[in-house]
């Protein structure tokens, strides 16, 4: 490792660099600043691909670079801690993509002696990479090529074994519809603005590890009583039984109660069918097996099985997002065509959320003739008709007809479309919004707006905490919350790449991670410390966004048109849509908060604050423009 002193543990020294243009491998020694200084995870993320990445380059062009990165926590005794980020220059979106996978694939990294890959280039033909601590190797993928992710897990463990970590991609991202995902473990799934994508313009189809060294601790004892104690804090946890029980599903109901369930392309925020694809109803009826990512003690994912109709028999991993989307939001009210349109979308590697997004989109064109049965050729589309859903979503994993257009994401395919389609778009920056719908949750609406990577609620998840606050409200409140979620849940848990749902559904105390991060680096960081990061990290994904752009206006930062425009029609809340006069206040009190200008550019200061030399000059450019 360079710089001076020795790291004691948590990271293990290397970075992996392949460029599958030149068909080379390299192996570079961890810097102990980027270390130290960002972390892992998305810190790593942002810094390698704001120093490396050509300004403006295409996404989809063999330069642009996917970073694989785990944090100092990841693969180690820390309870969760089997996550990984997966990151690039978004072919979706244009800005700042990641997403961060559950997989085994963190832990064989680092126990192959790599902390992070860095990938660049494309293959003359298909390949995949083959990863242990004795050989690091490009090999041929052109067996694997066309299989759905499903079949080339399978083939990868006949040839490898049962004991590896990998992330693959599906047909979709090989033939670049712009969300593709990767797979890992036949239903976990990573990198929502489009990094499968970006892997498939390099025709790199999957990423195997398979290591076996230790992953060294600074103080070993410290590190296994805390992870006991959270072991044993979780497992008798009041919460905990319903929790493996049922996972995100359970906020199926709770999304219904509060009028915020994505209905018919975010039009209703209820839907009467509801019960039919809960999480009680999965639980009691679906369920076979629960699952778990690596080093996991209150494992939450649901391995479903359809019982009844055409689809008797299809398994599927599903999670809240995947039914909401696949689910209420295209007027499918049966967990058996919910489970088929997960597998199906699961197999073709394709973000779930965008593509049920994207489904939902044409068929309320089509009902409010928009586009025509000529555009479709010839598919009757409609809420819930299962055949049509399927076919459509097979024309937009092969490119064909309207699938073409679709492909590109909504709000590309908005543009194509012309005339109102834009209104019903439901995207933040070209990422369609995950399964909250917040035409009566400005907070929430907020956290879209300013989510790092577009309409993703990962970083700042207040929805809940809004309806107990206040759903109502304008304050200072919502947008110091807002922040608050995004350094603890978009920083803290991304740099250290570890699961963050024993924090946020079983209340584990926050002071646990600067203990374990101190027992396992032997580095003392306060909570404090990582927010500083957090925001600085912030402020350079914004800057990369600006730069890529060449530009910034406000209006990126705003939630979808639909929510300001199209009331809601139907629950509680019926009759409300978001006020553009309250949005802009929030809008103007976040950039305050977070020293940026009123169009949402961070301010010379902000960026001096960080030591982030390099983003000034780039917005000092756009400033004199
Ligand atoms: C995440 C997004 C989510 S978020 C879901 S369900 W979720 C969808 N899952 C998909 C899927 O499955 N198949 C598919 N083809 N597409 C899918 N798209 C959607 O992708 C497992 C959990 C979940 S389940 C969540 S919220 C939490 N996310 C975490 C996070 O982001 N960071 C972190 N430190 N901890 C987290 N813990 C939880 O992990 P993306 P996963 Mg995901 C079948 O990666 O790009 O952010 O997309 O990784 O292991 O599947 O997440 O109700
Ligand atoms: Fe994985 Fe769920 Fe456990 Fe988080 S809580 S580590 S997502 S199994």
């Amino acid at each position: 490792m360079n710089g001076s002193g020795e790291i004691k543990g948590g990271w293990v020294g290397k970075i992996l660099r392949i460029d599958l243009s030149k068909e080379q491998i390299k192996e570079q020694p961890l810097d102990k600043e980027l270390a130290l200084e960002w972390i892992g995870g998305r810190g790593w993320a942002i810094k390698i691909l704001w120093d490396e990445l050509e300004p403006g380059i295409d996404p989809l062009d063999p330069e642009n670079k996917v970073v694989i990165a785990t944090g100092p926590l990841t693969g180690t005794i820390v309870p969760s801690s089997g996550k990984v980020v997966v990151a690039s220059k978004s072919p979706l979106t244009g800005g700042y993509g990641d997403g961060n996978i559950g997989s085994h694939l963190g832990h064989m990294l680092k126990m192959s002696g790599y902390d992070a890959i860095v990938i660049e280039g494309r293959a003359k033909k298909p390949v995949y990479l083959w990863v242990t601590p004795n050989e690091v190797e490009i090999k041929d993928a052109s067996h694997l090529w066309g299989k759905s992710t499903f079949e080339t897990e399978i083939i990868l463990r006949e040839d490898h074994g049962n004991d590896i970590g990998s992330i693959v991609i599906g047909p979709g991202a090989e033939n670049l519809v712009k969300y593709g995902v990767v797979i890992t473990e036949y239903g976990r799934a990573g990198g929502r603005p489009g990094i499968g994508t970006v892997l498939g313009s390099k025709r790199l189809k999957a990423i195997v590890a398979h290591g076996w060294n230790d992953i060294p601790m600074a103080d070993v004892d410290s590190a296994f009583d805390l992870a006991y104690e959270i072991r044993r804090y979780l497992m008798s946890n009041s919460g905990y039984r319903k929790w493996v029980e049922q996972g995100t599903m359970m906020t199926i109901e709770w999304s219904q109660e509060a009028n915020v369930l994505p209905t018919y392309n975010f039009s209703e925020g209820v839907f009467d069918e509801y019960m039919n694809i809960g999480g009680e109803t999965m639980a009691k009826e679906y369920k076979l097996l629960k699952k778990g990512c690596f080093s996991c003690a209150m494992p939450c994912g649901n391995l479903t099985v359809a019982r009844f109709g055409p689809f008797k028999g299809t398994w599927a991993e599903i999670d809240y997002e995947n039914v909401g989307m696949l689910g209420s939001n295209i007027g499918v009210g049966s967990m058996d065509n919910v489970i088929k349109l997960n597998r199906i979308a699961d197999e073709a590697g394709l973000d779930t959320i965008s593509l049920g997004s994207a489904v939902g989109f044409a068929i309320e064109l089509y009902k409010r003739g928009i586009i025509t049965k000529k555009q479709t050729d010839g598919l009757e589309l409609d809420w819930g008709n299962m055949d049509a859903i399927i076919t459509l979503i097979d024309r937009i994993v092969k490119r064909e007809g309207i699938g073409k257009i679709l492909a590109e994401g909504v709000k590309k395919a908005a543009e194509k479309i012309g005339g109102e389609a834009i209104k019903y778009a439901i995207h933040v920056k070209g990422l369609e919004v995950s399964a909250y719908d917040c035409h009566a949750a400005p907070a929430m609406a907020l956290s879209y707006g300013t989510s790092p990577i577009g309409a993703h609620h990962k970083d700042a998840w207040v929805i809940s905490w809004e309806m107990r606050y206040g759903r109502e409200k304008v304050d200072r409140n919502k947008v110091d919350k807002v922040i608050e979620f995004q350094r603890i849940r978009g920083g803290l848990f991304e740099m250290l790449t570890v699961c963050r749902l024993p924090w946020i559904e079983l209340a584990l105390d926050l002071e646990y991670y600067p203990k374990l991060f101190k027992a396992i680096t032997g580095y003392d960081y306060a909570l404090d410390r990582f927010y500083f990061i957090a925001d600085k990290v912030y402020n350079l994904m914004r800057v990369f966004w600006i730069r890529e752009y060449g530009h910034w206006k406000r209006e990126y930062d705003y939630p979808p048109r639909k929510w300001f425009e199209v009331p809601l029609s139907k629950g509680p809340m019926a009759g409300m849509k978001l006020s553009k006069e309250d949005y802009d206040r929030l809008l103007d009190m976040y950039y305050e908060a977070r020293g940026w200008d009123r169009n949402g550019v961070p301010k010379i200061s902000t960026l001096e604050k960080f030591g982030l030399t390099d983003a000034i000059k780039v917005v000092e450019k756009i400033s004199t423009k």
